[in-house]
């Protein structure tokens, strides 16, 4: 049976070939540091509502996808204590700008593995068994074995989730699209740190008959998932 998520600009996916079996939802940096007060992002000094936003529809999303069994991946972006994965230019970036990577603050020390702010959020935590792909950079791919996994289990569809959609998001989907996987981002369980570009990277999929996949909200993906095979 085909299945396709009324998605845009086109139904998703392209071969209406959306099963547990090939299909995983990866959520994408849902931590403290990104989202909870006092994080790298709190300390930039942006808005945390929006990459709050997210948390609500991306929890109900996994309770759905969790029950259905489909492959659930967790990543976190992050350094090692010793800071020596940290390329210079980003630390000096983040310092400039008052949330310098690897110094403390009131989440322990910023972007560090281990520490408290690194960790992803209680309402999204990880279950035994479902896969966490610890990352340097913004890219999922970039420096992990994400792809190995991806190929060992059979993948060929990738929902994206988390934040920021701009940065950590689109990285991750742009890359995953030109290593030919089918890709849907879900508008409403991403947010960014600027709400203009949030929907420029919602935009930008869409280009091009969908230069990197499609966008639909999490409703539209629950509504095809339930359409029972019978
Ligand atoms: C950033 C991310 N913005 N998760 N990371 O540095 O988008």
């Amino acid at each position: 049976m085909e299945r396709y998520v009324q998605a845009n600009p086109y139904p998703y996916p392209f071969n209406g070939d959306l099963r547990p079996e090939n299909t995983a939802l990866i959520i994408i940096d849902m931590q403290t540091d990104f989202c909870g007060k006092g994080g790298y992002v709190d300390k930039m000094g942006y808005d945390l509502s929006l990459t709050q936003a997210p948390i609500a529809p991306i929890q109900t999303l996994l309770a759905v996808l969790r029950e259905l069994s489909y492959t659930i991946i967790h990543t976190r972006e992050g350094h090692r204590p010793d800071l020596s994965d940290l390329p210079e230019n980003k630390r000096w970036r983040s310092q400039q700008i008052g949330a310098g990577i690897g110094d403390p603050g009131p989440c322990g020390k910023i972007l560090v593995r281990g520490e408290p702010g690194w960790d992803i959020i209680p309402e999204l935590a990880p279950l035994p068994g479902e896969v966490i792909i610890d990352k340097p950079g913004k890219g999922s791919f970039y420096a992990t074995d994400l792809d190995l996994i991806l190929q060992r289990n059979k993948i060929q569809n990738i929902i994206l989730t988390g934040i920021t959609t701009d940065v950590c998001v689109h990285t991750t989907m742009r890359d995953a699209n030109d290593r030919g996987y089918e890709c849907l981002l879900l508008s409403d369980c991403t947010g960014a740190t600027d709400y203009g570009n949030h929907l420029a990277a919602l935009n930008m999929v869409k280009m091009q008959g969908g230069v990197f996949g499609a966008v639909a909200d999490s409703k539209a993906l629950i509504t095809a998932l339930r359409i029972s095979e019978t």
